[in-house]
């Protein structure tokens, strides 16, 4: 099915943004997208709601695009990687408020949008982007293809998680020759961690709790390992591989307090366990292997409602 993808760049001014403090997955794709419309003289302006900044470890994409809002509304917006307007935080009246909402996406069922291309079964965002360039025989540039590879790279985990299929390896090659720097990517996301943030992990590891029994396991960071540590959370989003690295778990979950004594979490699953739906408790929300969602409960209250819609799926 053609989307005439292009035809959304006719009405101007255009908003390009994705999900409150984006991922590499939701920054890839509104980037590459930016670089086309630049390459094409189209006025656009990419913006996201980020608490603090943007995490050091993707700054290998052109962060210097992403500005912010000047307008109440635009012509035409596109949203990547955003399955609720919710998720956009501040975003979220400008998008809506706008005359046309183009959906870019890999959650399911997305609550908002007039046009909406979604694969709730592809990796990433930037893979069902990719799909739409090609359809739209866009031509991909060096500076795109790296946006791209970087949503393919984080959301699959490496090549690692098991929406890794061949398409993927189809489409990393594809960019591969379009001159994305795989190594050089992957090094700046997985291998240059503050030695701040390191040094926080071995804090993480001591908190770790396992339920045996429900293969659960979890560990928290508060406010105050941010000062101790002197680090920041955009720093620290690689904690939670750590916490799911336990082989005696099947679900992991990292929860990190917020300023205002709130709790987020980040959930992943180890197995074909949905942790979609846990965090759909807390209306939340992600995918099957990765999700995350907010709560304004204690330690004790979330883990308890946690255990309990665990032991309602197995
Ligand atoms: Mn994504």
């Amino acid at each position: 099915m053609k989307n005439n993808f292009k035809e959304n760049f006719k009405d101007t001014p255009i908003l390009i943004t994705g999900h409150v403090n984006p991922d590499g997955d939701a920054i890839g794709s509104a980037l590459a997208l930016k670089l086309l419309l630049d390459s094409l003289d189209i006025e656009s302006t990419v913006a996201f709601d980020v608490t603090g900044e943007l995490p050091s470890n993707l700054n290998h994409l052109p962060y210097d695009l992403i500005g912010t809002p000047t307008e109440d509304s635009y012509k035409t917006v596109f949203v990547f990687d955003c399955g609720n307007s919710s998720r956009l935080g501040s975003l979220e009246s400008i998008v809506l408020n706008s005359d046309k909402i183009v959906v870019v996406d890999h959650h399911i069922d997305p609550t908002f949008g007039d046009l909406q291309i979604i694969d709730p079964k592809a990796a990433s965002t930037t893979q069902v982007l990719y799909r739409v360039f090609m359809e739209e025989n866009i031509h991909i540039t060096k500076e795109m293809s790296d946006c791209l590879m970087t949503g393919l790279i984080t959301d699959t985990g490496r090549f690692q998680y098991s929406n890794t299929d061949s398409e993927v390896f189809s489409i990393a090659a594809d960019l591969m020759t379009k001159g994305s720097e795989l190594s050089t990517i992957s090094e700046n996301i997985y291998g240059s961690i503050e030695l701040n943030a390191l040094k926080l992990q071995s804090k993480v590891i001591e908190r770790l709790e396992l339920d045996n029994e429900l293969r659960f396991i979890y560990s928290v960071v508060y406010q105050d390992d941010y000062k101790k540590y002197t680090t920041t959370p955009a720093e620290t989003d690689f904690l939670i591989d750590v916490v799911r690295l336990a082989k005696e778990s099947r679900i992991a979950l990292l929860l990190k307090e917020q300023t205002d004594g709130s709790f987020k979490g980040s959930l992943r699953s180890r197995t074909d366990f949905d942790v979609q739906k846990l965090a759909s408790f807390f209306d939340g929300g992600g995918h099957k292997a990765a999700s995350g969602f907010s709560a304004e409960l204690t330690i004790d209250e979330i883990i308890f409602n946690i255990k309990n819609e665990i032991r309602k799926q197995i």
